[in-house]
């Protein structure tokens, strides 16, 4: 079962959709309200949703023909970092800092007891599907970052799962790792989507086939998979690590890494198209938009 949020009649509506891709409208404004009066109830979230549709007559649809947003507002959103081997070749790859013969800040990472978590985004950064992610004016190699990301509840506990897309500047972040922060955080520079899939109803998360298309001009141009059962560390320690002494909020959205990387000499354009598939979830397509450049002026 997946949870949707829609544009319809100018009113947003929070949606269960079935496996035989059914939409039923819940009575609640946001996945967290469910999840609230679910344990209320004693049920699963899953459960509790089954009481809330029995008997109700709900409209086949594919996720294509809904005005679809954010599945939910997170009010956070964090990521995991060098979580799969993949990503740790490319940071050592764009890195100014590799000296012959040592380790990398990322070697390290890759195989410390302590993952790399950073700060992803806020609500107002992040965008549904359909939306545009942006392109930073100061960078010239930028790229999506396809991640399986974690939608947890502030005590912790992993209620779903969805697609994030990590959008990244290799440039900024090769040449000074202190420069993460704007490598990642700008304007739209998160995408979240299109649903969430209930985490009780999925059979193995550490199995799950994460796809990346690339588009221009219609034609495409990048087409890579992985699957997370290449990932280094498990979901529950990454959580562990995200709440050591802080407080995380209901809804937090944290995005476990990438295992997808295009080739070196790629870049994004404006006028891209990314998708980013989890078949279980759904696909995740963004349009690619340059931003203009903006000086600001030091009062
Ligand atoms: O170390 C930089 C971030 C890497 C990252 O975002 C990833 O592995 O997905
Ligand atoms: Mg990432």
């Amino acid at each position: 079962m997946r949870i949707i949020r829609y544009i319809e009649d100018s009113r947003v509506v929070l949606a269960a959709m079935t496996d035989d891709h059914t939409v039923y409208p819940l009575p609640f404004a946001d996945l967290m309200d469910v999840v609230r009066e679910a344990k209320k109830n004693q049920l699963s979230v899953f459960r509790y949703i089954q009481t809330i549709i029995s008997g109700k007559q709900g409209m086949k649809k594919e996720l294509v023909e809904l005005h679809l947003l954010v599945p939910i507002v997170a009010p956070e959103v964090w990521a995991s970092g060098v979580t799969y081997e993949k990503s740790r070749d490319a940071r050592n790859y764009e890195t100014s800092e590799k000296i012959d013969g040592q380790e990398t800040c990322y070697d390290r990472v890759y195989h410390a007891e302590r993952p790399e978590i950073f700060f992803k985004s806020t609500a107002a950064r992040t965008v549904g599907p359909n939306d545009p992610v942006y392109l930073r004016s100061d960078s010239n190699w930028q790229i999506p970052e396809p991640e399986l990301g974690l939608v947890i509840t502030g005590e912790g506990e992993i209620i779903g799962y969805t697609i994030g897309n990590d959008m990244s500047c290799r440039d900024i972040e090769g040449e000074n790792p202190l420069y993460l922060p704007q490598a990642k955080i700008w304007k739209h520079s998160c995408a979240i989507g299109p649903a969430i899939r209930l985490a009780e109803t999925v059979d193995d998360p550490y199995n799950l086939q994460i796809i990346c298309r690339i588009y221009r001009n219609g034609q495409l141009v990048v087409e890579e998979s992985a699957n997370t059962r290449q990932l280094k560390r498990r979901y529950d320690e990454l959580v562990s690590f995200l709440f050591r002494d802080n407080e995380v909020f209901d809804g937090t959205v944290l995005l476990t890494g990438t295992s997808i990387v295009p080739p070196n000499q790629f870049t994004l354009e404006d006028g891209d198209r990314i998708e980013i598939e989890i078949p279980e979830i759904g696909v995740l397509s963004n349009p690619v938009k340059a931003t203009v450049k903006q000086t600001v002026v030091n009062k």
